[in-house]
């Protein structure tokens, strides 16, 4: 469990304005950061349930956090996310959405927290961290799909029990809440960034200080009336990392996502995996995580120390091409399949084993080549990419 510190803000002071990478973050400790004063400014959003920031229900709220395992909370005001909400619409314009739904289907509905709870006073938000440590290799034989970090557990169901038992403190003082993380209701970055717990990365993510972006993050809606807390200032400077570090460019601007070209996205998108990326999927089979793997911040993560389970960061890919529909559900059904449709899953492991799998085992081969032969259409066109690739792959080995 890391340590909890309430003097982040004058360590990290020694960093900003940063250029570039800042060494002192790996002494950062995680941050409490509710406000302890009743300090509510007088210019925000009209809320008058009177403020309720007594030092003991902030402790509490603090402590709770602490104990369920968040490693930053912070409040934000309830404010529509004007800002968030016109980016939305301008990348949507732009077509950078790649077709997503989530909160690009209603970004007025996703940006005003009061949609969720009518007469809302403050967000509570936390972040939830997750596995930054060293991924072991797989424990099994036979070609093996990588799983991106965020979905080696059920992360969410953590963060959504951590952030319960935080609004359990809200609600035990009177106030009411809804938790939401994850779905189309709230920007969860943007209510982070506003709540102070980090900062918004070139990549994209939210990077907490001392943590960086291996975190999860959800809000707590509430009309408990909480003073915000402070901004976090930016902790990129002018690194560039993850912007050279994307194996498809889809990061095309500081912190702008093209989704079309993002393998988090292909790998869950319906229909054929363009194939201009499928070479640069390599070993991936949900997720990605390469803009994080070489990020500074997330690697000095504490949680970056510990070694992490093979046996739920790795997928067995001749499994996944031979499982019944149901198996495969009961299996990664957690994960954002399209129209829960298991012959996705087949799509993305036949990319992945032609990128990955030894080219030379027989097993592999047969296995591919039954589904080159199949009538389904997609899988039997992404099968003969497959084939094709161990094939080239192959000869690349002789
Ligand atoms: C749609 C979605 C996706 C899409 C699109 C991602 C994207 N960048 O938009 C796809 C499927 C690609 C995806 C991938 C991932 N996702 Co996702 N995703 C979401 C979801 C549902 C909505 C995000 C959203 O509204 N995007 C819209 C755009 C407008 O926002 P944005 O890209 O975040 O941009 C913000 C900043 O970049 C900033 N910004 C804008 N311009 C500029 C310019 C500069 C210079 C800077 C610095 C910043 C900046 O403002 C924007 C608005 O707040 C949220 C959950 C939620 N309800 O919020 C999770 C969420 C964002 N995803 C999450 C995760 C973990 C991931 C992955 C890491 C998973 C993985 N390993 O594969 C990747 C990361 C990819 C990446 N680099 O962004 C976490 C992020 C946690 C964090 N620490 O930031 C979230 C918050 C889920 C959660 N509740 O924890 N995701
Ligand atoms: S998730 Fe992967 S493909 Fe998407 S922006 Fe990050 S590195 Fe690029
Ligand atoms: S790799 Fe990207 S997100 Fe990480 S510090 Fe560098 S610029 Fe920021």
């Amino acid at each position: 469990m890391p340590s909890w510190s309430t003097s982040t803000s004058i360590e990290l002071s020694k960093c900003w304005p940063s250029q570039g990478w800042c060494p002192n973050f790996a002494i950062v400790g995680a941050r409490a950061i509710l406000p302890s004063a009743a300090t509510a400014r007088a210019d925000r959003f009209t809320c008058d349930n009177g403020a309720v920031n007594a030092p003991s229900l902030i402790d509490q709220l603090n402590d709770a956090a602490q104990r369920a395992g968040l490693v930053a909370l912070g409040v934000a005001a309830v404010e529509p996310f004007t800002d968030t909400r016109e980016i939305l619409e301008t990348r949507k314009a732009d077509g950078l959405h790649g077709g997503m739904a989530f909160t690009y289907r209603d970004p007025v509905r996703s940006t005003d927290p009061e949609r969720i709870l009518a007469g809302a006073c403050s967000l509570v938000v936390g972040a939830f961290p997750y596995a930054a440590g060293q991924v072991n290799e797989p424990s099994f034989d036979g070609p093996a799909g990588r799983v991106a970090r965020y979905a080696i557990t059920d992360h969410y169901a953590a963060l959504r029990s951590a952030l319960d038992q935080v609004a359990a403190v809200l609600e035990a003082a009177g106030h009411r809440t809804r938790v939401v993380l994850d779905d189309n209701a709230l920007v969860d970055r943007a209510a982070a960034q506003r709540a102070g717990l980090g900062w918004f990365g070139h990549n994209a993510n939210l990077l907490v200080p001392g943590y960086g972006s291996w975190v999860v993050l959800g809000s707590i809606v509430t009309d408990a009336d909480l003073s915000p807390s402070e901004p976090v200032p930016d902790g990129c400077g002018t690194c560039r990392r993850c912007l050279d570090g994307c194996p498809t460019g889809a990061i095309v601007a500081p912190g702008v996502v093209d989704a079309r070209r993002c393998l988090a996205w292909l790998v869950q998108a319906e229909g054929t995996f363009p194939m201009e990326f499928r070479e640069a999927l390599g070993d991936r089979i949900y997720g990605c995580d390469e803009c994080q793997e070489v990020c500074p911040p997330a690697r000095r993560s504490p949680q970056a120390k510990e070694t992490i389970d093979a046996s739920s960061s790795w997928v067995d890919l001749l499994w996944m091409l031979n499982a019944e529909d149901d198996e495969l559900l009961s299996q990664v059904g957690r994960w954002y399949i399209p129209r829960r449709d298991p012959r996705y899953l087949r799509r993305n492991a036949l990319l992945a084993i032609g990128n990955s799998a030894d080219p030379h085992d027989a097993d592999v081969r047969a296995a591919v080549e039954a589904f080159a032969l199949a009538d389904d259409e997609m899988l039997s066109e992404h099968a003969k990419w497959s084939l094709q690739r161990l094939g080239e792959r192959a000869q690349a080995q002789r």
